[in-house]
């Protein structure tokens, strides 16, 4: 069980059993075992700490404790025989100043970075993400959803955006994997494997992440006849769906006159499409122009990604907006619907 504390201007309070990632708090997030150190001892902000009780804090090992303290990055006394002594306050002002959320259940990552000799604490630290991209990549390549889902969740507990995660780290694992396959070093099989962990990972955090209120806004998300990636739009629903958003989700491979349908019926402010593979470009602009003839008339939006879009020319698409990312999808929202996202 895990303990979440709130802390703003010095005040600490518990949330549950889960973070809130989204509204601009600090959480630290403890294990039991650190909340029963706080509770059965009187702590401040000056208590004197050891290594170990670090490394119990913050749920990473003495090596890595010690690294960062040598680093600079973690401050510490030494007593007269040379061992290292941390106050409350430095364990604190680390989690603040790193985003080093204390290591609530985290994946311990059991394969090495690929390309790399820093460990996945300092990967997570600096910001690597090639680096962790690939620790991801390996991660779903042994099919544990819950592993992934833990990798993923960590990144999140360490204040890492969602376009972060989906734009660099859970795209660029596929991309990763995609080069793999083409270079005839993995097999389908493989492949589905590694990606049908990611998107029940993907599904698992979403059902904790903790949702803004309604913003009462309708978003639809599919993909054309033919199209099976739906990584992309399982992505942005995921952000909308935390947005406040309502959101329904046709998933891949829906022939366009139900995609219609589904707008006629649900009346969406914002309708999602991801295209990948499309069958021909003919029949991908004509997929487009229909369903954006659709939107129009009920008086939402269009936004269609993809790598597609890429290649078959993104300014002759038929649509409202071409996203590069969701990063690029979620400013393009806030200009036309207002509000700030996360
Ligand atoms: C997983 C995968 C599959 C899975 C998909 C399963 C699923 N449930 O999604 C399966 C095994 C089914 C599959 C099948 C095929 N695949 Co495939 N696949 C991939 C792989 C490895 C990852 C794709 C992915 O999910 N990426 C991660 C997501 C997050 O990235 P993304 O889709 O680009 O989305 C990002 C942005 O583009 C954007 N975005 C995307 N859509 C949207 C939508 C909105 C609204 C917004 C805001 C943003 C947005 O946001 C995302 C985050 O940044 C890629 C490799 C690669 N380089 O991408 C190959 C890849 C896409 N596949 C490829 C191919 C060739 C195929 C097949 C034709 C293989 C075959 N011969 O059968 C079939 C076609 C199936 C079909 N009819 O659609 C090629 C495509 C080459 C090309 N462009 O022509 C790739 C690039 C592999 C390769 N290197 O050759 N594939």
């Amino acid at each position: 069980m895990t303990q979440c504390w709130r802390v703003r201007r010095g005040n600490a309070k518990p949330m549950g059993n889960f973070m809130a990632l989204h509204d601009g708090y600090t959480y630290i997030v403890h294990f039991v075992h650190f909340v029963q150190i706080i509770n059965s001892s009187p702590m401040n902000e000056n208590t004197v700490l050891s290594t170990i009780d670090v490394t119990r804090i913050l749920k990473v090992n003495v090596s890595t404790v010690k690294r960062w303290t040598d680093k600079g990055m973690l401050r510490c006394s030494k007593t007269p025989g040379g061992h290292r002594r941390y106050t409350q306050k430095d364990v604190s002002d680390f989690s603040e100043r790193y985003g080093f959320g204390a290591g609530d259940a985290v994946l311990r990552v059991a394969v090495p970075l690929t390309g790399t000799a820093e460990s996945i604490d300092d990967a997570i630290l600096s910001k690597n993400y090639s680096a962790l991209a690939g620790a991801l990549k390996e991660t779903i390549l042994r099919g544990s959803q819950d592993d992934t889902y833990q990798f993923l969740r960590r990144l999140c507990v360490n204040r890492y955006t969602v376009t972060e995660v989906y734009d660099h780290i859970v795209g660029g694992s596929l991309q990763t994997l995609g080069t793999m396959w083409e270079e005839g070093k993995l097999s389908i099989a493989q492949e589905h494997i590694a990606t049908n962990c990611m998107l029940a990972a993907l599904r698992s955090l979403q059902n904790e992440i903790p949702k803004k209120p309604s913003i009462h806004r309708t978003a639809l998300f599919g993909c054309f006849e033919g199209e099976l990636h739906e990584v992309g739009i399982t992505c942005m629903r995921n952000v909308l769906d935390a947005e406040g958003w309502t959101t329904l989700y046709l998933g891949p491979n829906l022939p366009v006159d139900s995609f219609i349908q589904a707008v006629e019926r649900y009346r969406p402010h914002l309708v999602c499409v991801s295209a990948t593979t499309p069958k021909t470009r003919s029949a991908f602009h004509k997929d487009c122009i229909a369903l954006h003839t659709a939107t129009q008339r009920m008086g939402a939006h269009l936004m269609i990604g993809g790598s597609a879009t890429m290649q078959h020319g993104a300014g002759d698409i038929a649509t409202d907006y071409v996203p590069a990312s969701i990063a690029d999808a979620l400013r393009w929202i806030e200009t036309q619907y207002g509000g700030r996202m996360s």
